[in-house]
């Protein structure tokens, strides 16, 4: 029987982050929500309790966690408000390339800054023709002399238009597929560089969200991460290790609504007594305490199993499928539970189903994990 206690550490971390999601991220979320309203403070008040560049080794100023440790604070944070949790972790997405593929001295100098100060980075792949089929980017990378020359366009990139450093995936020839792809380090001042407006979202809206258009950007070779053509495998081992936090925060905006419509339940009243006393009320809360729990298991399976050295990609998948899929049917019952007053944007569980929408399309929509877990699975078969 595995042992789910947690150390005394990450028990201090997960208060460190429920504190500052209770007291600093939820008092103001709906407010940010309503307006579109990027808290910058709130993200740099993140940053100065270590909150943000999560995987960042210690040795550059990050901390350095396992991915179960992320786990347990996104989990926190996104029970706080979805949307920042997003622009929160999106340096951990954005920086991971460098980790993972990057020599010393470019994760010194890349990795440093955003430890030392808060900055933000974005994690380019995305592209307008193609989102799921990350092998058949446009975006160019002529090789010229001691640069190379990035042509194209991003989109829907987490808080491109605050960040000061994009990860970008390039192509060097369209016809090599998934083996042409190369990653790049593109600082935001370089000229030809410009990120788009912000884009008027569903959900998620204290986070940032826009295109980023490259024209002539020359980038010193030295800012290439690996060699050419080891970009996709690059991007998809940066998902794999960012698709189970994504379960996390998911599992925790399902939480969320479990928290709000049990409360709601045993306040409200209706044929004489409290709609908790009510089988068919009764039945959904444990229906969805069920679905939150499995996420969260399935979330921890994938963190031990990346942090004990494997691939994890069947895992991380199933992860963020299972637990954004679980976030949105319990977002749906928990404004079931609430009835009129559900749909009302004074009451708090319609932006929870807002938000945990977007869990079942970024790092992957939920059809691309299925395909993942699938391969993965008939591999064993075959
Ligand atoms: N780890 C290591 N290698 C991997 C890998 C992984 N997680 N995933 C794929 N590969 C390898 C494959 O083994 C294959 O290797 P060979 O060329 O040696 O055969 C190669 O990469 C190509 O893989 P595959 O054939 O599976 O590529 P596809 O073009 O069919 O696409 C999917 C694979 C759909 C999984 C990929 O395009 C994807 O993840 N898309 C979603 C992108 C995404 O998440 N976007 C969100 C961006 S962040 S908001």
């Amino acid at each position: 029987m595995p042992d789910f206690s947690l150390t005394p550490e990450q028990e201090s971390l997960r208060d460190l982050a429920r504190k500052f999601a209770r007291t600093e991220m939820a008092p103001h979320a709906a407010e940010c929500d309503k307006a579109g309203r990027f808290p910058e403070e709130i993200y740099r008040r993140g940053w100065e309790l270590g909150l943000m560049n999560l995987n960042v080794p210690t040795e550059y100023g990050g901390s350095g966690l396992s991915v179960m440790d992320q786990c347990l604070i996104v989990e926190e944070l996104a029970q706080g408000c979805g949307g920042m949790t997003t622009s929160i972790i999106a340096n951990c997405l954005a920086l991971e390339p460098i980790i993972l593929g990057g020599t010393a001295e470019q994760r010194a100098q890349w990795l440093t800054p955003f430890c030392a100060e808060y900055h933000l980075a974005s994690f380019c792949l995305t592209e307008p023709g193609g989102g799921s089929d990350a092998g058949a980017l446009k975006t160019r990378a002529r090789k010229e002399g001691d640069h190379y020359v990035l042509d194209g366009e991003k989109c829907f990139i987490t808080n491109a238009p605050h960040a000061s450093l994009y990860t970008v995936f390039a192509t060097i020839d369209p016809q090599l597929g998934h083996k042409g792809i190369t990653a790049f380090i593109v600082p935001r001042d370089t000229p030809g560089v410009a990120p788009g407006k912000d884009e008027d979202k569903m959900g998620h809206r204290a986070s940032s969200t826009s295109t980023v258009h490259f024209e002539g950007v020359r980038v010193p070779v030295a800012n290439r991460l690996g060699a050419e053509g080891e970009g996709f495998l690059m991007a998809m081992r940066t998902l794999d290790q960012t698709r189970t936090p994504i379960g996390a925060l998911a599992t925790g905006i399902g939480q969320a609504a479990l928290d709000h419509a049990a409360k709601y339940a045993l306040g409200r009243r209706s044929f004489g007594k409290p709609i908790a006393e009510h089988q068919a009320i009764q039945i959904k809360l444990a229906n969805m305490v069920q679905s939150i729990r499995a996420a969260r298991l399935l979330t921890w399976q994938a963190a031990v199993t990346i942090d004990r050295g494997e691939r994890g990609s069947l895992e991380s998948a199933i992860a963020k499928c299972y637990a954004s899929d679980a976030a949105m049917h319990v977002a749906d019952d928990a404004i079931q539970i609430f009835g009129g007053y559900g749909y009302m944007k004074e009451y708090p569980v319609e932006k929870l189903l807002r938000d945990a929408k977007l869990t079942q399309i970024y790092e992957g929509a939920n059809e691309i994990q299925r395909i993942v877990i699938s391969k993965e699975l008939l591999r064993a078969y075959a």
